[in-house]
């Protein structure tokens, strides 16, 4: 039975990449904006393919752009996978998901420099299009790989200016059918993630790593009213049919509802609404928001979502307004596999790092690829618990512990 090396990460490299990975932004420092297939996440994907080559570890890219990182060689049995996304929201931090991508290039570089001999290969995947602000659904490139979006959908997808993701894939570079991505039967045993929580816990609770028991399910969809424009000054209130009121009414329903779920882990947020014609004087005629509405449990967000909706139709009804209700998701949650999450703790009480166990309220790639293979997770602590804001911090020496549980669990799983 090959033996467990002593692994040596080397926190302070994952954090000078990082650092140079942030640069690859359509924003400034430390504010980090990069968009699919577009010309920063270009730069990131090659700067990660560089960095895996100089380490002599095998690279191979798919169709749609996740980029697989391989330490062993091929065997029959399934592969140990990890791995998390490099595109980032408007005016992001600079760790979420990076530390996954980047962390996991360092176990894989930990492993190999300790002369371990995994019994089935590991891999880190860079995810193609983890965030929605592309294309409007998050986790593209982890659907496709667990076939668990239709394709037909994937063909439908359109970014703001009419681009397909398959044309955006295209100018990217990446060739050959969505379909070819689809991962075969069996490809991963196991796959871990690490991640930043994205949340306060870790910190308030002074644990070092979070060992996560499942990822909250994430339900988004659009509501369309369409009503009678006009001029601001000259239509007087009876006689509007305004598109704009009944969605300001509905955010605030949506706020209140998810403060009254019975649930603590209801979430509700409209991150965007777009107005047409979007004038100062001007009546809105169309109408747009869009909710993202999550729970660790399904019954109490579902609960949320369909008030939300049936008071849309009510509005539109009340209002004399068209509605239209576009769905855009509705996943299930993902409970984490309890051998990856006891692996993990050994792994913690080894080292003697502080960890609890605790749920994860962001979705990630792990969410999908759980539908094909035992899943678990590893958080690493967020400063004040910020994300998706530029002051999102984890430390190196943060990073470097997520790293060494993440190398010590996988090389673990990889010897069963
Ligand atoms: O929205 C999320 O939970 C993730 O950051 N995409
Ligand atoms: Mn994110
Ligand atoms: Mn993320
Ligand atoms: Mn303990």
């Amino acid at each position: 039975m090959p033996s467990m090396p002593k692994i040596t990460v080397n926190a302070q490299r994952v954090s000078d990449e990082l650092e140079k990975l942030a640069r690859f932004s359509d924003h400034d420092y430390p504010a980090v904006t990069r968009i699919i297939f577009t010309e920063n996440d270009i730069k990131a994907r090659d700067y990660f393919k560089s960095l895996a080559r100089e380490a002599g570890l095998h690279v191979r890219e798919d169709s749609i752009g996740n980029i697989f990182v391989r330490l062993g060689d091929e065997s029959a049995l399934g592969a140990i996978g990890t791995g998390s996304h490099c595109d980032a929201v408007p005016h992001a931090g600079r760790f979420d998901g990076t530390v996954g991508v980047f962390g996991g290039l360092e176990a894989l570089r930990a492993l190999k420099t300790a002369g371990f001999q995994p019994k089935r290969p590991i891999e880190v995947v860079f995810f193609t299009s983890e965030e929605p602000t592309r294309f409007g659904i998050g986790c593209i490139g982890s659907r496709i790989m667990s076939n668990t979006i239709a394709l037909d959908k994937v063909a439908a997808l359109r970014d703001k200016d009419g681009l397909s993701f398959d044309e955006a894939r295209g100018s990217a570079g990446y060739k050959g059918t969505v379909e070819s991505a689809i991962l075969p039967k069996g490809y991963y045993d196991y796959f871990v993630e690490l991640h930043i929580e994205q949340g306060p816990v870790l910190e308030r609770e002074k644990k070092q790593i979070g060992i996560v028991t499942g990822i909250a399910a994430p339900a988004s969809f659009r509501i369309h009213f369409t009503g009678e424009g006009g001029h601001a000054g000259g239509v007087l209130m009876p006689a509007r049919k305004d598109a704009l009121v009944p969605c300001a009414i509905l955010i605030q329903e949506a706020e209140r509802l998810a403060k009254a779920s019975p649930s603590p882990d209801t979430v509700a947020t409209v991150g965007v609404v777009k107005v047409h014609p979007g004038a100062i004087n001007s009546i809105p005629a169309k109408a747009t928001v869009e909710f993202d509405i999550r729970d660790i449990r399904l019954e109490t967000r579902d609960a949320v979502v369909t008030a939300v909706k049936t008071l849309a139709k009510r509005l539109a009804d009340e209002r004399g307004l068209k509605v239209e209700i576009e769905d855009i998701n509705s996943d299930p949650p993902a409970v984490s596999d309890e051998t990856i999450l006891k692996v993990a703790e050994a792994a913690t009480e080894t080292r003697g790092y502080s960890h609890m166990r605790l749920p994860s309220r962001a979705y990630h790639d792990s969410l999908f690829i759980a539908r094909i293979a035992p899943m678990g997770m590893i958080f690493v602590p967020s400063k004040s618990g910020y994300s998706h804001r530029s002051d999102e911090y984890t430390s190196p020496e943060e990073i470097g512990r997520g790293v060494e549980i993440l190398a010590q669990t996988m090389a673990e799983l990889s010897l069963r």
